[in-house]
């Protein structure tokens, strides 16, 4: 059976499940089942972070609610997997939030290149107003937003040669995420974008279909895409905030309690997922430089001629202009 086949007869085995579990019923008593997407595989630190909030759910609920985490892209990528989450065939999924950028614009404002200073001012971010506002607002695409999880920082990387500079990327054909936006700033940077889902990248570079891609250390790792393209360029461009998402449709047919419970838990898992982020971070930076990798390492002057190419881009997106500006002076 083909891969995409396979996720579609899953999908359609998981929405009968779901709705059996449901059925409307918002008693407290119950067995129920929520399958939860995930793309990475199950050593992730981020899928660590949902195993770690289907644990939470199943103890407090005393084993009545059972998260299933299905790693390794089981259900399908992660755009399809967002529009079966949409319509209440998957339950959860564990997705970056560019893709999602498609279904809730106002999501852009999260993944804006070079708008958080770093990893911290990101938190102060993502947990105070703005990103609890955020998360009510994905609630508009029929989905809840329960948490976010630490998705570090975002690098260059290529198969062809040493990118020192913004002007080295000239020409090159990079592969982003399925966001307009992201198409967007690969064009004011000059390169050549190639919207891709994850799963199909590693093929494409080995191929020559695109030069390369942008990653953090774990995923440049974990997906071995640093077997194929061992220049890599510590640019920063991006934090892209993960974010774990129910179904708002499965999730109103659940009791308030049960609501509570999920949210709770959901973001009680965040303190893990951080934890083995950081710890994973150092092990694979230090895993693909032991295996070959070129790290080009940029200054800050260096660094400021590649947010000083994303002007344009800023200018395309004014709409976001005061949530940017909100989120700059958060400290
Ligand atoms: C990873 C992220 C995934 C996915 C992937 C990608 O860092 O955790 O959710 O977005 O990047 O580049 O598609």
């Amino acid at each position: 059976m083909g891969k995409r086949l396979l996720a579609t007869v899953l999908v359609l085995s998981v929405a009968a499940a779901v709705f059996s579990g449901c059925s409307g019923n918002k008693g407290d008593d119950k067995q129920i089942v929520l399958r939860l997407a995930e793309t990475h595989p199950a050593d992730y630190p981020t899928t660590k972070g949902d195993m770690e909030f289907a644990r939470l759910v199943e103890e407090r609920s005393n084993g009545r609610i059972k998260v299933e985490v299905y790693h390794s892209k089981q259900l399908g990528e992660e755009k399809a997997a967002i529009e079966q989450v949409q319509f209440g065939a998957i339950d959860l999924t564990r997705v970056s939030i560019a893709p999602l950028t498609e279904f809730v614009k106002e999501l852009i404002a999260l993944q804006l290149p070079y708008v958080y200073r770093n990893g911290d001012h990101m938190w102060k971010v993502l947990e105070g107003p703005i990103g609890e506002d955020m998360l009510k607002k994905v609630e508009a695409g029929k989905f809840v937003g329960l948490c976010y999880y630490d998705p570090g920082s975002r690098s260059f990387y290529n198969s062809k040669k040493e990118v020192k500079s913004v002007d080295d990327l000239k020409g090159m054909k990079i592969r982003v995420m399925e966001s307009k936006m992201m198409i967007d700033m690969i064009n004011a940077l000059g390169a050549s974008p190639t919207p891709m889902p994850y799963g199909e990248v590693y093929s494409a570079i080995q191929t020559g279909v695109i030069d390369g891609a942008e990653n953090n250390w774990p995923s440049y790792d974990s997906s071995s895409h640093f077997e194929v393209a061992k220049y890599y360029t510590t640019d920063g461009h991006l934090r892209v905030p993960e974010i774990l998402i129910m179904s708002k449709l499965v999730f109103d047919k659940l009791s308030s309690k049960d609501q509570k419970l999920i949210r709770q838990a959901a973001k009680d898992s965040v303190a893990v997922q951080k934890k083995l982020w950081a710890d994973k971070e150092k092990e694979s930076e230090a895993k693909v430089v032991a295996a070959g990798s070129k790290i080009t390492r940029l200054d800050d002057a260096e660094i400021a001629k590649f947010q000083a190419k994303m002007e344009p881009l800023y200018k395309q997106y004014a709409e976001f202009a005061d949530l940017m500006e909100k989120i700059k002076n958060t400290k």
